[in-house]
Order: structure tokens, then C-alpha cells, then sequence
């Protein structure tokens, strides 16, 4: 199959790459794609060296899967282009994610959307790392509302977020002078920042009411009532999310964690004694979203559950789902 990376020199782009090798995906070309500025540069990537390319519609037409790590503005410009030249393209921008013809997919929850769609959207990185455990927490016990706190890094923002945590964080602690900020909205070293994307004329912000209407898309649950506060704290590349969730029926914590240890993509680290919950530490680079800290929640009797997630922003968050929806895609499915 002949897969193109568009935006092949961002973090999520350049985690693509590494899934598409790891998960032996059926490539036997790929392509690169970035802007003028990086074209020439070679990338070693397990499927050999290969030269970065400028992106045009031109060139990537003949590809039989695009994979766009790239913004909102060039994914509307450039995708239908791509899908009417006859290119399946998984886009992991939120231009297309609310459409109503366009399947927003994490497969262990809604595979069947996909369909026979040759443009699937690939969803924000809380909302992806969410539910997959709302969804299998919902078949057993049914979800009346959610509430959760994020706890977002600094990959979230793109490899500039990282860059500009890192470079901070040393001119704190090696220079002694004040953290400056360009990509988030104030210092993130030593700080939490209760603000990720625009405000709404709600008060909420974009990032929390991704949350919301992706989760609602997704898992089929359109009146599902779910707030949201998204903060970004000085880590490296896993969000954690606090989830408290009101049930119809009688949930236990117990229960709830005999359904997440059967449920596809997830792992239950949840012994407290042995010092074992999730942590950005642990799931850093794992696939498998992290949920533990499982316990009845008093304030709804027998119909409450807290618990804590923590997944890979670039894996689950990303590049790790977008690859598993190709995976999924009907007229890309190699015949066995
Ligand atoms: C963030 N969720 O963490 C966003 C990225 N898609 O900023």
C-alpha cells in the first residue's frame, strides 16, 4: 500500500512513521510530506531512509492511504482534494470531526462507523484516551453523567509544547531566570494552566467542549451529559484525565474493574498497596490507556464511580488510533 504522512515532521506525524512500522502495516511505499522549508531532509524510518517532500495535492495523489497529522485549515483545503482523487484519508485535525458524513472513530468503541468512508476522523487526544473506558464502563452499567479533570501534557501542543517545556524548565532550574512562554498561555514550567484552546462564549474552553461533543458522537450517545476542565501540567507526552461517572444501575469497584480488565485497549493498574495506579511514567509509549484509583463514589450511593486514566497523547491520543482506523478501513484491508 502506498502511505503518505502528511505533516511527517510534527510529533504526532513523526509518531505515524513509527506505528505504521511497529504494527507492520502493509506498506510498500512510503511518502513524507511536510512544507517547503523541510523538503530535501531525510528521515530514517523502519522502513528505510526517506526524503521529505513539499506537500501538494499533485504529488500525493496517488497514494492509497494519507494520513494527515496537520491543522484544521490545511486538512479542509486539502482532504477532499485527496478523497476525490481516490486516496482514503484518516485526517487528526478537527475539521471534519463533527460532520455528520464523516465516522469519528476509536475502534474499540465504534469500528462500525467506519463503514465504507474514504474520509474518517480521528479524534481529539482526551476524548480518544476517555472512552474507551467510558464506552465499556456504559455496556455494563449504563452512564447517566461524566465528569472529568485533565491533567494534558505538554505533547498536546505539538513538538513546540515539548520543546518549550524542556527549554524552560533548564533556564529555571540551570540559568535561575523566569520561565518565558511563545506556545501555551503562561510559563508551563512549575505552573498548571487551566486553559487549553479558545474560550467559548460558555465559559467553557474548545479543548473541554471537544470533550463533550466528540465523546457524545462516538459513543452513539447524543444527550449524554459531560463536563469538562482540561488543564495542561509540565509533563512530557501522556494526559491523565479524573473521571466521575454517575450510573443507572448499581455499579462496584469491583465490577468496574472486572469490566476494564476485559476491555480492549486498556490495562487496570489499580493496587494501591503496591504503590500501582496510573501514571504518565508507566504510559508513556504504552497503547493501552492506564485506569486505576477505581472506587465508589459516595456522593451517588450505589451509582457512582471515581477513577483516574492516563494514555499515551501521541499513541491512543493520536497516531496509535489514526493507524488502527486504517487498519480497519474495508478497501485497505489486504486480502489474508
Ligand atoms: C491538547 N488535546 O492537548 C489537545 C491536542 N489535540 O492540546
Amino acid at each position: 500500500m502506498r502511505v503518505g504522512v502528511i505533516g511527517a515532521t510534527g510529533a504526532v506525524g513523526r509518531e505515524l512513521v513509527e506505528v505504521l512500522g511497529r504494527r507492520r502495516f502493509p506498506v510498500t511505499k512510503l511518502r513524507l510530506f511536510a512544507s517547503g522549508r523541510s523538503a530535501g531532509t531525510v528521515l530514517p524510518t523502519p522502513f528505510g531512509d526517506t526524503v521529505i517532500e513539499e506537500f501538494s495535492q499533485e504529488a500525493a495523489r496517488d497514494l492509497d492511504l494519507a494520513l494527515l497529522a496537520v491543522s484544521g485549515d490545511f486538512a479542509k483545503k486539502h482532504a477532499p482534494g485527496l478523497v476525490a482523487a481516490g486516496v482514503t484519508v484518516v485526517d487528526n485535525s478537527s475539521a471534519f470531526r463533527l460532520e455528520e458524513n464523516v465516522p469519528l472513530v476509536v475502534p474499540e468503541v465504534n469500528a462500525a462507523a467506519i463503514g465504507d468512508a474514504r474520509l474518517i476522523a480521528n479524534p481529539n487526544c482526551t476524548t480518544a484516551i476517555l472512552v474507551v473506558a467510558l464506552a465499556p464502563l456504559h455496556a455494563a452499567f449504563g452512564i447517566k453523567r461524566v465528569i472529568v479533570s485533565t491533567y494534558q501534557a505538554a505533547s498536546g501542543a505539538g513538538a513546540e509544547g515539548m520543546v518549550e517545556l524542556e527549554r524552560e524548565t533548564r533556564r529555571v532550574l540551570v540559568d535561575g531566570a523566569k520561565a518565558q512562554n511563545e506556545v501555551f498561555a503562561h510559563p508551563l514550567a512549575f505552573n498548571v494552566i487551566p486553559h487549553i484552546d479558545s474560550f467559548q462564549p460558555n465559559a467553557y474552553t474548545r479543548e473541554e467542549m471537544k470533550v463533550a461533543w466528540e465523546s457524545r458522537k462516538i459513543m452513539g450517545l447524543p444527550d449524554l451529559l459531560i463536563s469538562c476542565t482540561a488543564v495542561r501540567i509540565p509533563t512530557m507526552r501522556v494526559h491523565g484525565e479524573s473521571v466521575t461517572i454517575e450510573t443507572e444501575r448499581p455499579v462496584t469497584a469491583e465490577a468496574a474493574r472486572a469490566v476494564l480488565r476485559q476491555a480492549a485497549g486498556v490495562k487496570v493498574l489499580d493496587d494501591p498497596a503496591a504503590l500501582l495506579y496510573p501514571m504518565p511514567l508507566t504510559a508513556t509509549g504504552q497503547d493501552d490507556v492506564e485506569a486505576g484509583r477505581i472506587r465508589a463514589n459516595p456522593v451517588f450511593g450505589d451509582r457512582g464511580l471515581d477513577f483516574f486514566l492516563c494514555g499515551d497523547q501521541l499513541l491512543k491520543g493520536a497516531a496509535l488510533n489514526a493507524v488502527q482506523i486504517a487498519e480497519r478501513v474495508p478497501a485497505l484491508r489486504v486480502p489474508a
